[in-house]
């Protein structure tokens, strides 16, 4: 049963990744020195995700509307990128931005909190 729950569950994140490619539209566009700026801010930044989790391909889609390449990292079962969120962020839910600053670690967890942090901080 749970398997069929979770084979479903992944259906229909691959039916929203396919959703979300087709109408996504274009990149925010910068002028090549402030894009080189933005891409080196991102340097501290990573998001822990799931493929096929549609919290994950909401954030991603807010990502790339914004051009801001952050590095991903997929996080299943068994995984390394599991345990780091796990350690760092005290749980293990998806998406989970993290972000290092001066040398400390903030993990943000819901997907419209780490959008709405990156539209304020990046539009
Ligand atoms: N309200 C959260 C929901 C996130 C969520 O439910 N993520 C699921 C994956 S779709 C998760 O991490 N579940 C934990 C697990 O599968 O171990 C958000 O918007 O970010």
């Amino acid at each position: 049963m749970k398997l069929l729950i979770n084979l479903i569950r992944n259906l229909l994140g691959y039916i929203i990744i396919a959703v979300d490619l087709i109408t996504r539209g274009s990149k925010k566009k910068r002028t090549p020195e402030k894009q080189q700026e933005i891409n080196q801010e991102l340097k501290d930044f990573s998001l822990y995700q799931f493929a096929a989790c549609p919290f994950c391909t909401k954030t991603r889609r807010a990502m790339y509307k914004l051009n801001l390449p952050i590095e991903k990292r997929n996080a299943p079962e068994g995984s390394a990128h599991r345990t780091e969120l796990l350690e760092g962020g005290g749980k293990v839910k998806v998406p989970c931005l993290r972000i290092e600053k001066d040398g400390k670690v903030e993990w943000m967890y819901e997907s419209s909190q780490i959008i709405s942090y990156l539209e304020k901080r990046f539009a």
